[in-house]
């Protein structure tokens, strides 16, 4: 049985990859902060269901606990590591980027060492972004492509890939990044604006009198389904080669296209219920951030199977039935 190590398994990717995982026979360990651990242990994680995680082995280590992590490494033997932890949200200014600068590369490079140190045959896959290439100037982006990040996380995340193809290209181990454009699912923490739209959508549908404050709602992006994006992350540790892929969908979608599919889903029309505002405001990059999966379609035969109008229903049905119980 081949065992896997998933930090930052309380996220929204966590646990649809322990889930993927789980039903391939793996036997699933998750890294996960005191906080994480005491969410599943109140059954506040959202939309995981408690047979899931207790199928899991999870082990209270932060990130900056580097004993905590030591101490995993060298008493538990991984086939396989899938490095997820993150400080995640994109949209603060660089100013304020420090903890994400700081939380970000100092773990991936621990991980990396430790692992290299004690369990060099362990596969290595690094959580990269389309935010790596931050104002790009081609579009679709490829592997090819060049970096140019403008956020303190893409940054983060640049460096986050060097470390990991550093650690494959002159210490031998088997190193793969994903470079993953935005992907949702219910599990979408209510930050990120998807899930933000499909939480007001069926507070309003439910009687709530609210206005939904959004920032520019013309910017597009490039959005898939999570559950469909995990099972990328696994093709790439399972490659016979380590090496790079973007995973996107190739198509852009806008931030109003969101809102008219989940509004209408509830028979509502959008714009009767939203409002722009400067505070969520981020100017649109001048070339899209769309990419080009055809490298790991033809390698190793990864194929998308939700559509983005599926995924917002789903999104939106499944906070309908949240919100039911407490009306
Ligand atoms: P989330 O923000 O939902 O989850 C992040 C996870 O990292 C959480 O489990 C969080 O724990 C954990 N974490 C953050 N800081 C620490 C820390 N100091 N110590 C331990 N754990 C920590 O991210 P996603 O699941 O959406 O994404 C997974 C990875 O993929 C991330 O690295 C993200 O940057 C990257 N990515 C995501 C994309 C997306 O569209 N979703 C696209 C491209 C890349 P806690 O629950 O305690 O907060
Ligand atoms: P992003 O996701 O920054 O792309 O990062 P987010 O959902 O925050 O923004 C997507 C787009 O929507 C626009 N937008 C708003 N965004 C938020 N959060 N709130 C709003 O009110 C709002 N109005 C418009 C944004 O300007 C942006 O264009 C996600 C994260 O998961 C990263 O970790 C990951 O690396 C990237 O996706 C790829």
């Amino acid at each position: 049985m081949k065992r896997a190590l998933i930090t930052g398994i309380t996220g929204q990717d966590g646990f649809y990859l322990a889930e993927y995982l789980l039903g391939l026979g793996y036997e699933v360990h998750g890294l996960a902060r005191q906080t994480g651990l005491e969410h599943i242990r109140g059954n506040l994680l959202q939309d995981v269901p408690p047979e899931l995680y207790q199928r899991c082995r999870l082990h209270a280590v932060s990130l900056d606990n580097f004993p905590g992590l030591y101490r995993l490494i060298t008493k538990t033997s991984f086939d396989e590591c899938y490095h997820l932890a993150a400080s995640s949200f994109v949209g603060e200014r660089l100013a304020d980027g420090y903890q994400t600068i700081q939380n970000n590369i100092a773990s991936t490079h621990y991980l990396l060492a430790a692992l290299h140190e004690f369990q060099p045959q362990c596969r290595f896959y690094f959580a990269g972004s389309s935010e790596m290439f931050g104002r790009p100037k081609e579009a679709p982006q490829t592997e090819q492509t060049p970096l140019n990040p403008r956020s303190a996380y893409g940054i983060s995340k640049v460096a986050g890939y060097h470390l990991t193809r550093n650690y494959r290209e002159s210490h031998g181990m088997f190193c793969g990044v994903g470079i993953l454009y935005n992907h949702e699912s219910p599990r979408r923490r209510p930050e990120f604006v998807t899930r933000k739209i499909t939480l007001a959508a069926a507070r309003i549908a439910m009687g709530s009198s609210e206005k939904l404050q959004l920032g520019n709602v013309k910017a597009r992006r490039d959005w898939g389904y999570a559950p469909d994006y995990v099972r990328a992350m696994h093709a790439i540790l399972n490659h016979d080669q380590p090496e790079d892929f973007v995973v996107a969908t190739g198509v852009l979608h806008s931030v109003a296209d969101i809102c008219a599919v989940a509004f209408s889903h509830l028979g509502l029309g959008w714009r009767d219920h939203v409002e722009t505002s400067d505070t969520f405001y981020r100017d649109e990059e001048e070339v899209p951030l769309v990419g080009c999966a055809a490298k790991i379609e033809r390698e190793v035969g990864w194929r998308l199977v939700t559509t983005f109008e599926e995924m917002v229903r789903q999104m939106v049905d499944a906070d309908v039935a949240r919100l039911k119980p407490m009306i």
